[in-house]
């Protein structure tokens, strides 16, 4: 990121600081937010941008692009020099700790005079902070911890969920152009990873400068970064680089295969043609004496083929032993989107999070031509959200009257469980073998050692009704690592209890991770692919549940709604068999 555009992220977010410490307008406040993380978010250098153009783009309104043009010119932003003098100078940082709002800050600093994240980095080594301005032991826990995590900041990469929508967007778009025979978005994009850097599209089509006007005037660029015959690189209004290369028809697939990466999967299958006397580049798989004498080039299965090498599903494409295993013919049949009989983990507008109403949920659900469908809105201790006994009984009733509704699809009544601290659940045992299906998730207490977080879910397992371990980690990708598990442990007594692990398709989730699925899988436990839906549309997350299981190495075999419904409940009736 360029050094104009690290500045004015940085002195926008300040102005939203201190603007907050002056209680002005959430709104304003917002605006300057929104500025700086669009800033943060650009890859493209705001000194190559007209002030119009930074207008243009999204999170950024035309008095954020004035003090973009001030700084630019002056160096200076009169706005935020006002804003400083009036509060002492470490008060900037900290309204950057998670947590820490503007009024606790100035109870910090009247009663301690705490007003940098030194001095309340000392003030917590010596313990003095406990009691002021009502601050529990566990506000001074969590304000250690969010100290500990401002030290790794997020790099500036975009959630995979947004660069797909736009690069599904874009690649609907070229497909209209004429003269265009194939186009697929390449990438860490196509590999599904859970980041994305940039976008690359790959276009095959017999005119180039076509497409690439095409591109350059679409409505969604802001800037032409990069423009030549075999490759044009734009920055579109959501921040987001595109890098857009058009190859003849009869290349596409070579070109396809180097673009997708990864460089190292690149690597791995270079070598392999190079042992066979034969060169591989974005060209095509060819005689290493003579270039012209193409041995494939058209498709990727071609290319793969001529080197004895099974075709590699894209997600798998991050040199962990794929290749290999595309030679010995050891591949995973991955699990696909179509396998996908039910999703095991929704809510409604019962629990406060939930945006929609039960129909409306479970109409989507049908339409999706789902077998089953589990309602699994939060129970009693979660604050807020939970429903109480009297409630969750309600919508049992209200469950089983709608069913007459879905006759093709079996509406489960469950809920999300709360782990508790010592591994215990809501309600009480019979109130629990109540439910047809239950999801439990750690909701709180997320810094603990990692010998008590991992107990503590292994307790939660072995209760007969809990069938799933929602999002075992808590992570929230780029915001917060999760919390201290022995995934290994956790593996183990998933299988021994005969509990499965989730894999939460939210983009923010994606938990367990690929590289975590992997260890599941290996460790022989079952998974579970949910959505986790809090509205309607979270129901079309699964292809990045789904992606972020293959790239784990995930069968059909290991994930337990790709079962027909009968498959499905005995998994739950054979737990419930086992334990007493
Ligand atoms: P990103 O954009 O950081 O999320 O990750 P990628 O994988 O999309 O990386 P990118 O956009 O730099 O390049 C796209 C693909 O092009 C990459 O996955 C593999 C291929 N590629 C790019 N540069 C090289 C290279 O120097 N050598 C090889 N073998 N492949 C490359
Ligand atoms: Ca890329
Ligand atoms: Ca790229
Ligand atoms: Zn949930």
């Amino acid at each position: 990121m360029s050094w104009l555009n690290d500045e004015v992220a940085r002195r926008f977010g300040e102005i939203a600081t201190l603007l907050k410490l002056n209680g002005a307008d959430p709104f304003r406040v917002r605006a300057y937010e929104r500025a700086a993380g669009a800033v943060a978010g650009l890859s493209v250098d705001l000194a190559e941008l007209s002030e119009s153009e930074t207008a243009a783009l999204s999170g950024i309104g035309k008095a954020t692009a004035a003090k973009i043009a001030e700084f630019r010119d002056h160096g200076r932003i009169a706005m935020l020099e006002e804003l400083k003098a009036d509060v002492p100078p470490g008060f900037v940082e900290l309204v950057r700790v998670p947590g820490l709002g503007p009024k606790t800050i100035r109870a910090l600093y009247d009663q301690l005079g705490i007003d940098s994240l030194d001095s309340l980095r000392a003030a917590l080594d010596a313990d003095t902070i406990k009691g002021v301005a009502g601050l529990g032991p566990k506000s001074v826990t969590n304000m250690r911890e969010a100290l500990e995590r401002l030290g790794a900041k997020d790099d500036q990469r975009t959630p995979l969920d947004q660069a797909l929508e736009l690069a599904d967007e874009l690649c609907l778009r070229l497909r209209e152009v004429s003269g265009v025979t194939r186009v697929e978005a390449a990438g860490s994009v196509r590999r599904m990873r859970e980041t994305i850097g940039d976008i690359d599209v790959l276009v095959a089509a017999t005119e180039p400068t076509v497409v690439m006007e095409a591109l350059r005037s679409s409505d969604l660029v802001v800037k032409v970064i990069a423009a030549g015959d075999k490759k044009t690189s734009v920055l579109t209004t959501r921040g987001l680089q595109v890098d857009l290369r058009v190859v003849a028809p009869e290349q596409f697939g070579a070109a396809l295969l180097y673009f997708t990466g990864s460089k190292d999967h690149n690597v791995r299958v270079r070598e392999r043609a190079v042992r066979r006397g034969l060169t591989l580049n974005e060209y095509g798989l060819a005689s290493r004496d003579d270039d012209a004498v193409v041995v494939a080039a058209a498709t990727e299965e071609a290319v793969y083929a001529a080197l004895d090498l099974a075709w590699v599903p894209p997600t798998l494409r991050e040199d962990t032993g794929e290749v290999e295993a595309a030679a010995n013919g050891t591949l995973p049949h991955a699990v696909q989107l179509t396998d996908i009989r039910g999703d095991l983990h929704g809510h409604s507008d019962w629990s406060g999070d939930g945006k929609a109403t039960l129909v409306q949920m479970l109409d989507a659900a049908a339409a999706k031509g789902y077998a089953y469908y589990a309602v699994t809105d939060h129970a009693e201790n979660l604050s807020m959200n939970g429903l109480s006994r009297e409630r969750m009984v309600a919508q049992r009733e209200e469950i089983r009257r709608l069913q007459e509704r879905y006759p093709t699809m079996r509406i489960l009544h469950g809920t999300e469980l709360n782990i508790g601290v010592d591994g215990g659940l809501d309600y009480d045992e019979d109130f629990l073998l109540g439910y047809d299906f239950t999801v439990a998730s750690v909701h709180s207490h997320f810094p603990r050692p990692q010998a008590e977080q991992t107990a503590r879910i292994i307790t939660a397992m072995q209760h007969p009704a809990v069938n799933v371990i929602g999002h075992p980690t808590g992570r929230k990708i780029g915001r917060r690592p999760g919390y201290d598990i022995d995934l290994d442990a956790i593996v183990a007594a998933a299988v021994e209890t005969g509990t499965a692990l989730e894999v939460n398709a939210h983009p923010a989730r994606l938990d367990l991770s690929g590289e975590m699925v992997r260890r599941a899988v290996e460790g022989g436990a079952t998974l579970a692919i949910s959505c986790d839906a809090h509205r309607v549309r979270d129901l079309d997350l699964m292809r990045y549940g789904v992606a972020t299981a293959q790239r784990g190495w995930a069968q059909p075999g290991d994930v337990l709604n790709t079962r027909d419904l009968d498959g499905m409940l005995a998994f739950v009736a054979a737990k419930r068999a086992r334990t007493p």
